[in-house]
């Protein structure tokens, strides 16, 4: 077999999303998402420029020589930009290698190790009382696991609080701009989670985000205070860069802690899986450069009890999630799959065979990861300009968002 074509479609069904599909000249096709929230077109002109070019011609099912050849062979290795366009063509190589087995990609990889996957969803508010009843909201709906985040007192909306600010065009074409106090955060947080555990008892799962915003002393802090209503994990406390960070968080709480979302090569995450410095690692396929070097890391993690907790927010794509559902089914070490339900333009631009019911996921059983791109109805949505926000202190410091 051999690739005859391959496009880049860029498409904002609701928000940006990059697609890259290869053509064979079998007649087969595949798809993966290269989605970069907020530097969508920087992965579009990698694409485009450097790895299509000489991706024509190549034999499809050699997935893993194609993958060291962009990752290796570029010298320049590493970075969100480069990672996401590898990911993009490694996943609609293994859906085409599925596609051409007949097989959903799951039975690729090993076969199934369960049979549903659980995943949980946000859930926030400006007020305790609000965030109260927005999770207690979603366990109505049959969810298990939910992500809880509240504005703080004396400041405007801050991140997981504000919906309309979280990717929006960009605004007199600047980022939104956020306040942000740890201060302010620390003494608030643990009162949200001692509400909700008054309102909802102990056999729901809670989950928090912290963004990366926190010291590791202030994560320790915070995971201690947050001991008494045993969160399933508390996510992104600090900046990752530093991982040996995580030894004085870990000293100090028995919180079970979740990073890695920004995360795209293993190196990022070896010191931190290695030394069990974390519960659940968060990379997600997009990001990570695809499925072949995702399972790698999802059975390297496996070796020192970390389980898998891929990031699947809104801004990666039904490809995305298609792909790491094929990946969570098989790995033995699943913890768990974010999942926030896609806007209807984004589902109808991108039909797939996943299924979400009663708080758990499964990838379906269509050849290949099963999901495909409508391209007439995607050309009806073009790319629109878009930022995350930004985020700063009080004083005007320019913080992590
Ligand atoms: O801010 O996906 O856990 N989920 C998150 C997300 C990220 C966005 C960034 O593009 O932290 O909301
Ligand atoms: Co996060």
């Amino acid at each position: 077999m051999k690739i005859t074509d391959v496009k880049v479609i860029v498409s904002s069904p609701g928000r940006n999303f990059v697609t890259v599909k290869i053509f064979t000249d079998e007649g087969l096709t595949g798809i993966g998402d290269a989605t970069l929230n907020g530097r969508e077109k920087a992965v579009v002109a990698y694409l485009e420029d450097h790895l299509v070019p000489i991706l024509i011609g190549r034999d499809p099912s050699r997935i893993e020589d194609t993958w060291q050849y962009f990752y290796k062979g570029a010298y320049w290795r590493r970075g969100p930009v480069t990672m996401a366009a590898i990911a993009g063509i490694d996943t609609a190589l293994w859906d085409i290698k599925a596609k051409a087995a007949g097989m959903p990609l799951y039975q690729l990889l090993g076969g199934a190790s369960r049979e549903k996957m659980l995943c949980y969803t946000h859930a926030q508010g400006t007020e305790i009382s609000e965030a109260v009843e927005a999770v207690a909201e979603k366990i109505e709906q049959g969810y298990h696991a939910v992500r809880a985040q509240v504005g703080i007192p004396g400041l405007p909306a801050v991140y997981g609080t504000d919906k309309s600010a979280t990717n929006v065009a960009a605004l007199n074409n600047l980022p939104h701009e956020e306040v942000w106090s740890t201060p302010k955060y620390l003494r608030h947080i643990p009162k949200l989670f001692a509400a909700l555990r008054e309102k909802l008892g102990d056999d729901v799962e809670l989950l928090h985000d912290a963004h990366h915003r926190l010291t590791p002393l202030e994560a320790a802090r915070l995971g201690r205070d947050l001991e008494p209503y045993r969160l399933f994990w508390l996510e992104d406390t600090v900046a990752a860069e530093h991982q040996e960070g995580f030894r004085l968080i870990r000293k100090h709480t028995v919180t079970p802690l979740a990073v890695g979302e920004v995360f795209n090569t293993i190196w990022d995450a070896r010191l931190l899986i290695e030394e069990q410095l974390i519960d659940y690692i968060r990379m997600t396929t997009v990001h990570a450069g695809g499925v072949t070097p995702l399972r790698r890391i999802m059975d390297f993690a496996s070796v020192y009890n970390v389980r898998t907790a891929c990031h699947g927010a809104m801004d990666m794509s039904p490809v995305c999630l298609a792909a790491n559902l094929h990946l969570g089914l098989w790995a033995p070490n699943f913890g768990i799959q974010e999942y926030t339900p896609y806007l209807p333009e984004t589902l109808e631009v991108f039909p797939g065979a996943w299924t979400a019911k009663d708080g758990y996921l499964h990838p379906g059983n269509a050849p290949g990861h099963g999901v495909e791109i409508d391209e007439a109805l995607a050309a009806r949505y073009p790319y629109e300009r878009s930022y995350l926000p930004v985020n700063r202190l009080e004083d005007g410091t320019l913080w992590h968002w």
